[in-house]
């Protein structure tokens, strides 16, 4: 079997306002991925800005943000063999309306904007964004 590897995902303010937070992970959990690290938070706006840098200049950058900073969310180190691709796989599209059946969007989200999970799209990307959020101390401790 392939290492394990890790990818980020993250549980947006829609899914954990509207009392999903357990749902998706439980969700995950059963997709194979472990729980490595994961904290409740309220990002801030330079925070969230600075999450989403890749996207600054498009067209819903701004909504994006207003709508991380909105309430709490649930960054999580999740870990399991080729986490980022089967990550993506089992969030299902960025549009819950055209997501695969059975896909945590396609189940749980609002629409393209309030849609329920990120996951990091690349392992480039899973590297930035599990370090964004969690120390090395954090990530190492779960493994001794
Ligand atoms: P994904 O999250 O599926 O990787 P991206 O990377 O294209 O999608 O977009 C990042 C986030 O930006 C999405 N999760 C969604 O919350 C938001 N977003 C993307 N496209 C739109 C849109 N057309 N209108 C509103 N929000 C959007």
């Amino acid at each position: 079997m392939a290492s394990p590897t890790l990818t980020l995902g993250i549980v947006k303010p829609d899914a954990v306002a509207s009392g999903k937070t357990g749902k998706v992970v439980a969700h995950l959990e059963q997709a194979g991925f472990v729980v490595q690290a994961a904290r409740l938070v309220r990002l801030t706006e330079a925070q969230a800005g600075a999450f989403y840098e890749v996207h600054r200049g498009r067209p819903f950058y701004d909504e994006l943000v207003r709508f991380m900073i909105s309430g709490p969310c649930l960054p999580m180190a999740l870990e399991r063999d080729d986490a980022v691709a089967h990550l993506r796989t089992v969030i299902g599209g960025t549009d819950p309306a055209e997501a695969a059946p059975g896909t945590i969007r396609k189940l749980y989200a609002e629409s393209k904007g309030r849609n329920a999970i990120h996951a990091s799209d690349s392992r480039e990307n899973a590297d930035r964004e599990v370090r964004f959020f969690f120390s090395e101390g954090e990530l190492a401790g779960l493994r001794g």
